[in-house]
């Protein structure tokens, strides 16, 4: 999952963020250190830290993305966005990867749409788990992020 923050005490809201998931999902396997980012996508004066962390659970997408839903709504997030275009939050949780699952809902895709075009997303993930294998582009996690900063 990647976790990002640019309202509010932001140290704090990452720090909740986890420990609200870790009582639903157990402790993460990995944390990824926290990184200061500008906002992408969007215009704003609030940068964003940004980091990832990876769970083990039994838990299918669906279930998972309630239990991120519920994690963002306990810590303040009431908006999801304004007229389709990124706003300011105190928590968005976006689940990137599940192993190898590939799907698509009206609520969810995995592996995350824009993973693979964001610094913000991939930097915090090769952290953790370089050797992940994104399941539709077929190549890794590392991989990714250096064709990233290459470009
Ligand atoms: N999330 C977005 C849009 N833009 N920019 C940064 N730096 N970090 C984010 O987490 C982020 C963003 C959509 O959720
Ligand atoms: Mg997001
Ligand atoms: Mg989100």
């Amino acid at each position: 999952m990647s976790l990002g923050t640019n309202l509010g005490n932001k140290e704090e809201n990452i720090i909740c963020a986890i420990e609200s998931l870790s009582r639903i999902l157990g402790n993460p396997l990995a944390v990824a250190p926290t990184i200061e980012t500008e906002p992408w996508g969007f215009q704003s004066a609030n940068t964003f830290l940004n980091t990832a962390v990876a769970y083990e659970t039994t838990l299918g997408p669906t279930e998972l993305l309630a239990a991120t839903q519920e994690v963002e709504r306990t810590l303040g997030r009431t908006t999801k966005s304004i007229d389709g275009a990124y706003s300011d939050r105190p928590i968005d949780i976006d689940i990137l990867l599940c192993g190898n699952t590939v799907i698509t809902t009206g609520e969810l895709t995995v592996p995350h749409p824009l993973m693979h075009k964001r610094l913000f997303v991939l930097q915090p993930l090769a952290a953790i788990a370089p050797d992940a294998l994104h399941p539709l582009l077929n190549k890794t996690i590392a991989a990714l992020l250096e064709e990233l900063e290459a470009e």
